[in-house]
């Protein structure tokens, strides 16, 4: 079984909530974005724990110090992991993974982006952007179902590193990339369907099936 991520990028607080309360037996994380974040501010993270652990996508992409006060807010607001961008570099990693630990939590790195743009710079550096995340302890790596060749690849490099793949439903991904991945992250594909349960219901079944 693997694991599905519900990308919970709506701005409007009650809705958020709405959406978490109809989802939650389906979905094993809530990932939360700036979209939502800054439209219905930071407690948002500790009052989605009460349905699911929350993964704070806030992309971290500073320089170490400022990088580590971001994912300390994320972690004392209740989030359980953090995203950072890998093309920072180690030390910005290694700054995130610190706090990370002192919370207990994970951090996971982009290495490129799942949307075309993903494929101007960060294709060329994101199977080094794999070998750093690896050197410096991270735990997982965000990866492109929309490009499950170099998904494949990514793994390759990543050995048994956690990946989670975006992508699927509104950009287009393959769910083959669930024979590299050890989750999915849906967004549109489950908030704004038409009755979101079912459709976090239907890719359940997708996850629960491989
Ligand atoms: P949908 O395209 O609506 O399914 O949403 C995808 C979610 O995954 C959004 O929250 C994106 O910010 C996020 N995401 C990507 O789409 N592509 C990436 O390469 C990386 C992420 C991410 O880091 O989660």
């Amino acid at each position: 079984m693997k694991e599905l991520i519900l990308a919970l990028d709506v701005t409007e607080r009650d809705k958020a909530i709405d959406i978490a309360k109809d989802v939650t037996e389906y979905v094993d994380r809530i990932k939360v974005n700036y979209p939502l974040v800054l439209s219905a501010g930071i407690r948002i993270i500790k009052e989605l724990t009460t349905f699911k652990p929350v993964i704070a996508d806030f992309k971290i992409a500073d320089i170490p110090h400022t990088s580590s006060l971001i994912a300390r807010i994320a972690f004392e607001s209740g989030a359980e992991s953090v995203i950072a961008h890998g093309f920072v570099g180690g030390d910005t990693l290694a700054e995130v993974c610190k706090v990370a630990k002192e919370f207990d939590g994970r951090v996971y790195v982009v290495t490129e982006l799942s949307s075309p743009g993903g494929e101007e710079f960060m294709s060329a550096v994101s199977l080094k952007i794999v070998e750093i995340a690896r050197k410096v302890g991270c735990d997982g790596l965000i990866a492109p179902s929309t490009r499950v060749e170099r998904l494949r690849e990514i793994r390759e490099v990543a050995g048994d590193m956690e990946i989670l793949c975006p992508g699927i439903g509104a950009q287009g991904g393959s769910l083959e990339a669930l024979r590299y991945a050890d989750g999915i992250i849906v967004g549109r594909g489950i908030y704004a369907a038409e009755n979101p349960a079912k459709a976090a219901m239907e890719y359940r079944k997708v996850t629960e099936g491989v």
